[in-house]
């Protein structure tokens, strides 16, 4: 299975111009044995030698969703909340850059500030390779591949297949997707979250190719973040999408076997200032309060537990 999954045998080096290299999980670049990251893509490599390794299947979620709808702050706190053992987890970093979004986020959530924008460019994006486990009787290790990438790189993909080919080559290797979509916005009777949301669903269906009655297995939790600005999206977050994201909605009881809505806060309370770079009004994080960041990726998880 492991050989088919990934075109590896036993041994994952390939000789390439006499040079022993090892290929990228993600996107097949040859990397020289002793790499850490990829140089096309900057996926971590250790976790190919770790497959062949530890007999496992990698199990890659990725976060998805459009530009500044929350991701990176998201997935910073989430992988904060599983270092501190949220939920009984136990998560092992593999290698120290796997740290560094989490730091990012932290450190400047702590300085009162938003963490910076993430790069268009795939070789600046910051991956976190990770080992986890929830510590249960019989407790099962998934590693967890989750890259923080640019919404607008995705919405390129998803706009033109095949323009940015990490991109489809990591949602085509996800066993699970995080997709954010913007509750504020929503609330505020932007039509924008949807849409986007939507088209994001249909560029997975459409690369599955799976038949019309064929549904998609793979589990989608659908995060409704930034719900600090909606708080009624905390009461039910089904019937929040249902009347506020209906396309969205539609689209998932129709195509995917496995979904549920989550809401999702980071946010106690804001304040609102005018940014001393260009005069523009920018928001305050004047504390955070994590509300539904480890639901949806329990949920995920609970449901690989379940296909295997
Ligand atoms: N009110 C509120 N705003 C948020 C929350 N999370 C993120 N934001 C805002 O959304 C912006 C973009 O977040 P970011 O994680 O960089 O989005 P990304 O582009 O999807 O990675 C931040 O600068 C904040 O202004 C949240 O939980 N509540
Ligand atoms: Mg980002
Ligand atoms: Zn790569």
């Amino acid at each position: 299975m492991l050989s088919n999954l990934f075109g590896l045998k036993n041994q994952p080096e390939l000789i390439v111009d006499d040079i022993p290299t090892i290929p990228c999980l993600i996107c097949d670049a040859h990397n020289p044995l002793d790499a850490m990251l990829c140089k096309e893509c900057s996926a971590p490599l250790l976790i190919a030698q770790d497959v062949i390794a530890q007999q496992r299947e990698p199990q890659i979620v990725s976060i998805i969703g459009e530009s500044n709808v929350g991701k990176t702050v998201y997935l910073g706190f989430l992988l904060d909340m599983l270092a501190h053992r949220a939920g009984d987890f136990e998560a092992i970093p593999k290698g120290a850059y796997s740290v560094d979004l989490q730091q990012t986020v932290i450190n400047h959530m702590a300085r009162r500030t938003f963490p910076p924008k993430t790069p268009m460019e795939a070789n600046e994006w910051k991956w976190a390779y990770y080992q986890v486990c929830q510590r249960a009787q019989n407790p099962t290790w998934v590693d967890l591949i989750m890259p923080d990438m640019a919404g607008e790189a995705l919405a390129a993909e998803v706009a033109t297949p095949k323009t940015f080919r990490v991109i489809r080559k990591l949602l085509s290797k996800s066993s699970g997707l995080l997709m954010l979509v913007d509750a504020g916005m929503a609330a505020n009777g932007s039509p924008q979250p949807d849409f986007f949301s939507v088209k994001t669903l249909s560029y997975i269906d459409a690369m599955h190719g799976n038949k019309h009655d064929e549904k998609i297995e793979s589990p989608v939790a659908i995060v409704l973040c930034k719900a600090d600005y909606c708080p009624e999206c905390f009461d039910d977050p089904a019937q929040f999408a249902k009347a506020n994201l209906n396309r969205l909605w539609n689209l998932c009881e129709s195509r995917f076997e496995r979904y549920e809505f989550f809401a999702s806060s980071v946010i106690g309370s804001l304040a609102y200032a005018t940014s001393n770079i260009d005069d523009t009004v920018v928001p305050v994080p004047l504390h955070t309060a994590l509300r539904g960041v480890l639901e949806p990726f329990q949920w995920i998880i609970d449901h690989f537990a379940e296909e295997s």
